[in-house]
C-alpha cells in the first residue's frame, strides 16, 4: 500500500525562523529522495517567504488574504494544486506568525475530513530565544503589549513540540534557563533546540515530527476577543516595487541602505518591530538579496546577497510591527524615495498595502 503524504505544519511568532526551518526540513526530505510541496500564508499578497522558497527551487503555493484557519478551503486547494504538479510525499506549511489555535482550526479538521488522504504530524511552534526570554520574564527589554503577548503564549500552549530556534545565538547558561522555564510552564510539549541557520539539531527535531502522528488531545481554551484585539494591534505592510537604473547598480548596497534607513526611522518612532524582511531579485536569473530584522533593538541581517550587479529587479518589503499601519506605509515610502534619490535608481511602487489583521473567523473549529 502506498504511504499517505504527510502534512507538517510549523508555527511560531513572527520572525521566529519558520521559513528558514522549513527550508532546512525541505532540503532534508529532498536529500532522501522525497518530494516536497511548501505552503506559505499571509494576510496579503507579495510575500518575501514565497520568493525565498521559490529561489531554492521548491514547489510553493501561497495562500493570501487570510490565515489558514479562516481560509481552510484554500489550504486544501493549495494541497491539491501541489499534488497535481509535484505529487509531494510531504507538505510543509507555514501559518501566519500572529495566528494561534491552529490545532483546533486546522489540524483537527484536516484529520477529520482528510485523515484518509494525509498523515498529520505533531504541531511544532518555533521561538526566537531573545523574544521568548523577554516574554517569559527571564530578561528585560522592549516587548509587545499584553494582548499580543497573549497570542504568543497561546501559541506555546498549543504546541506539541516547542522548538527553541537560533540556538547558535544563546550561551549554555541562558539555554538551560530558557529550557527549564518552557518545560515548567508548558508541560504538554516536548522541547528541543535548533539552529535552523546552521542545521544544528535538525535530526532531533525531525525525529519528533517526520514519522509521528498528531497526538490525541482537546482544543485549548481561548478568548477570541483578546486574540482579535491582539492581532489588530499589529500593523502589516506589504510593498512591492520595481527598482531600475540606467546601467548596472549594486543591488545589495541599495537594499542595505533602504533597510538600514527604515530600521532607524522605526526605532526613532519607538515602534516594536516583529519582523521586517525585504528581498531584491533581478528579473533575469534566480539570484536574490534578503534582509531581515526581528526586533527593533536587534541588528539587521543580510541572509543572502546578490552575486552580481543588477540593472532592474523587484523589491518586496514585508513589515509587521506594533504600530499604525498607515504610518508604517508612509514611513517606508518616504525612506524608499529618499534612498532611491541617494543611490540614483528609479523606484516604481507596484503594490502597497497596509492594514491591521481582521478578526479571525475560523472555517472549522474542532474540539478534538
Ligand atoms: N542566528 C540565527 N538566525 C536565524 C535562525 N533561523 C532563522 N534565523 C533568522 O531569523 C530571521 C527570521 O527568519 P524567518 O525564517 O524569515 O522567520 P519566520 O518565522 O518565517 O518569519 P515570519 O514569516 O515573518 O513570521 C531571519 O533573519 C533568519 O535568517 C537560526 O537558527 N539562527
Ligand atoms: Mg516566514
Amino acid at each position: 500500500m502506498a504511504t499517505k503524504p504527510r502534512y507538517i505544519m510549523v508555527g511560531g511568532f513572527l520572525g521566529a525562523g519558520k521559513t528558514t526551518a522549513l527550508l532546512r526540513l525541505a532540503e532534508r526530505f529532498r536529500d532522501r529522495g522525497q518530494r516536497v510541496g511548501l505552503i506559505t500564508n499571509d494576510q496579503s499578497v507579495g510575500l518575501v517567504d514565497t520568493a525565498m522558497l521559490a529561489a531554492h527551487d521548491f514547489a510553493v503555493e501561497e495562500i493570501t488574504g487570510g490565515c489558514f484557519c479562516c481560509k481552510f478551503g484554500s489550504l486544501t486547494e493549495a494541497a491539491e494544486k501541489l499534488t497535481e504538479a509535484e505529487k509531494p510525499d510531504v507538505f510543509l506549511a507555514e501559518p501566519v506568525g500572529s495566528c494561534t489555535d491552529l490545532t483546533a482550526t486546522v489540524s483537527y479538521p484536516l484529520r477529520r475530513l482528510y485523515g484518509d488522504a494525509f498523515s498529520l504530524s505533531p504541531f511544532s511552534v518555533l521561538i526566537d530565544p531573545v523574544r521568548a526570554e523577554r516574554i517569559l520574564g527571564l530578561a528585560s527589554g522592549k516587548s509587545f503589549s499584553p494582548k499580543v503577548v497573549y497570542i504568543y503564549k497561546k501559541q506555546l500552549e498549543e504546541a506539541d513540540v516547542i522548538v527553541v530556534n537560533k540556538i547558535d545565538t544563546l550561551d549554555d547558561a541562558r539555554t538551560t534557563k530558557l529550557l527549564a522555564k518552557l518545560t515548567a510552564e508548558y508541560p504538554k510539549a516536548k522541547v528541543v533546540t535548533l539552529s535552523a541557520r546552521h542545521g544544528t539539531n535538525l535530526d532531533a527535531w525531525a525525529e519528533l515530527i517526520e514519522a509521528v502522528d498528531l497526538p490525541a488531545g482537546t482544543a485549548m481554551d481561548i478568548d477570541y476577543d483578546t486574540y482579535a484585539e491582539g492581532e489588530s494591534l499589529l500593523g502589516w505592510l506589504n510593498l512591492t516595487a520595481n527598482v531600475s537604473a540606467h546601467g548596472p547598480f549594486d543591488g545589495n548596497g541599495f537594499l542595505g541602505a533602504f533597510f538600514g534607513q527604515l530600521h532607524g526611522t522605526l526605532r526613532e518612532h519607538g515602534f516594536e518591530i516583529a519582523h521586517l524582511k525585504a528581498t531584491l531579485s533581478p528579473y533575469e536569473g534566480a539570484d536574490i538579496a534578503v534582509m531581515n530584522l526581528v526586533r527593533t533593538d536587534a541588528t539587521a541581517e543580510a541572509s543572502h546577497e546578490l552575486a552580481d550587479e543588477i540593472e532592474a529587479g523587484e523589491l518586496i518589503v514585508n513589515l509587521r510591527a506594533e504600530a499604525d499601519p498607515e504610518m508604517l506605509q508612509a514611513l517606508a515610502l518616504a525612506v524608499l524615495n529618499e534612498t532611491a534619490g541617494l543611490q540614483k535608481v528609479e523606484v516604481d511602487v507596484e503594490h502597497a498595502e497596509a492594514f491591521r489583521p481582521g478578526r479571525p473567523v475560523p472555517t472549522h473549529r474542532d474540539l478534538k
